[in-house]
């Protein structure tokens, strides 16, 4: 249901009507509004559940996704990216021949160690839904990186 100015007056009138009759112990008056707001709502919600797999099934609310990639090096090329919070975002790790610890990196927030294997596209995804910030290393910890979501 769509909380537009009318919605909100009605279910307002509802609410305060609702309460009188509850406070008066009115209890026929009472159910009969709330089976009125079922009769109402339920129908609502159910034409909006399927217009909405309607357009999922069209692809139109597929999400966008955030991608940046970084080259794995002697350094992370770039060492940071920033990514819009909210959104899900992918990250490419694409690892040369340089470095030496480089067979993996970590990300210890997540606990997560993901394998690198040389000339591979790696991809990382996120569900991006918080603002944070996500260091990543080689495994000697002495290539540092970081991906951070913000709004
Ligand atoms: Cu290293």
């Amino acid at each position: 249901m769509e909380w537009t100015a009318a919605t909100i007056t009605v279910a307002i009138i509802l609410t305060l009507t609702l309460g009188r009759t509850v406070m008066d112990r009115q209890w026929p008056k009472a159910i009969g509004i709330l089976l009125l707001v079922g009769l109402i709502a339920v129908p609502m919600m159910i034409s909006r559940r399927t217009a909405q797999s309607d357009l999922k099934q069209w692809g139109a609310v597929e999400p966008a996704i955030q991608t940046a990639a970084i080259i794995v090096d002697t350094a992370f090329v770039p060492d940071h990216i920033q990514f819009a919070a909210g959104v899900p975002a992918k990250l490419i790790f694409l690892r040369n021949t340089g470095g030496e610890c480089n067979e993996a990196i970590v990300f210890p927030a997540l606990n997560k160690r993901i394998e690198l294997p040389i000339g591979q596209r790696v991809e990382v995804e996120f569900s991006g839904g918080e603002v944070r910030r996500l260091d990543f290393t080689c495994l000697k910890r002495k290539m540092r990186g970081f991906v951070e979501f913000s709004t």
